[in-house]
């Protein structure tokens, strides 16, 4: 059986984009696939986190992963820092790795510019992350777009360390949905929908309320034409409505169109509105059961157990390779 990781930093309330993006398609592949999912707590305090506002974000977002349909008998769920080979693996890989292809990030080039004292960890944080994956000798990972060049430098790292160490790492693939790759903000379609966001106006939180979520969708930002018509270039909030509306129904980019021919778009909103808040709404009410519940702690305990012990043999192999030992 293949196998795929994914994880998500709890740096906030998670979004539509990061349910469209990555969590929505591991509850897919979890029946076909040997499933690890984890929260990405380590690569999170690459920026400031709140320490009392982190911790209680950890549990959060597992809580989500379970009520989303995330199933922990069939996926491995566990938190990065309860495993500690991962950071003595992203060691080895950091000194494997040249700085100019680090510096080619685009997401610490976005990132460093908006944090004007950035740590070293926001630059190093490709490779925490390609240690992450490479452990587990995976087959894939599931992620929106704005990840791919990351697994693209995992790739890398693992293909010269192969050769000049010998075999060691699985290459791994990405898994990007094709109308979930990247879901854009309400109001402003040039850019994606993040939770690090400042503005909430454009953002649908998972747990943000009924008449929130609808209110977001009917004021989002479109075009001055009223055809519902499939156009990234030059119609980005209508066709980011569409993809939301195709990833949360199921209906394909052509169905919607054909659907709402010579129909306006307050009436296109009012039906993206009345999908998303449909499965959001059951995703809440999971939610709430699960984030207090003792079977989320056994869970938690048995993926840190579980994942330990991968991870240590992956650990010993890379520093025997490198000639680490007595
Ligand atoms: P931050 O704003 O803190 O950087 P984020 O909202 O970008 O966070 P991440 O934790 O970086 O979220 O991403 C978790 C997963 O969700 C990744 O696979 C990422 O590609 C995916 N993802 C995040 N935002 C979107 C989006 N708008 N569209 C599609 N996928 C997304
Ligand atoms: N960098 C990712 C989170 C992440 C991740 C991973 C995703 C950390 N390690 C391994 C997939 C596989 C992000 O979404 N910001």
């Amino acid at each position: 059986m293949e196998t795929i990781i994914t994880g998500i930093q709890p740096s906030g309330n998670l979004t539509l984009g990061n349910y469209i993006g990555a969590i929505k398609q591991m509850v897919n592949y979890q029946n076909d696939y040997k499933t690890y999912m984890f929260i990405a707590d380590m690569h999170a305090i690459t920026v400031y986190q709140d320490p009392e506002r982190l911790h209680k974000n950890i549990r959060e977002v597992v809580a989500l992963y379970l009520a989303c349909g995330i199933d922990p008998k069939k996926v491995t769920i566990f938190i990065q820092s309860e495993n500690p080979y991962h950071a003595n693996v992203s060691w080895m890989l950091e000194c494997v790795t040249p700085h100019g292809e680090l510096s080619r990030m685009t997401q610490f080039k976005d990132k460093s510019s908006k944090h004007l004292n950035f740590n070293a960890g926001l630059f190093t944080y490709p490779i925490l992350m390609a240690a992450d994956i490479l452990i587990y000798d995976v087959d894939y990972v599931p992620i929106g777009i704005d990840q791919k060049q990351h697994v693209e430098l995992a790739r890398n790292i693992a293909e010269r360390f192969n050769k000049k160490y010998g075999e060691t790492f699985k290459i791994p693939d990405v898994k990007i949905s094709k109308t979930g790759k990247k879901i854009l903000d309400l109001q402003d379609p040039t850019k994606k929908m993040s939770k690090s966001e400042n503005n909430p106006k454009g953002v649908i939180y998972m747990l943000d309320d009924e008449d929130v979520i609808r209110k977001k969708i009917m004021s989002a930002t479109t075009d001055s034409e009223c055809e519902i018509k499939y156009d990234e270039e030059n119609k980005p909030g209508i066709s980011n409505l569409m993809n939301i509306c195709s990833s949360m129904s199921g209906l394909d980019i052509l169905d919607i169109e054909k659907k709402f021919k010579g129909k306006n778009y307050g009436e296109f909103k009012t039906f993206v509105a009345d999908v998303v808040i449909k499965e959001l709404i059951k995703i809440k009410e999971k939610y709430l059961e699960y984030l207090n519940s003792p079977e989320l702690d056994k869970i938690l305990e048995d993926g840190a157990k579980i994942t330990t012990e991968i991870a240590k043999k992956k650990y010993l192999l890379v520093k025997e390779r490198l000639g680490l030992y007595r």
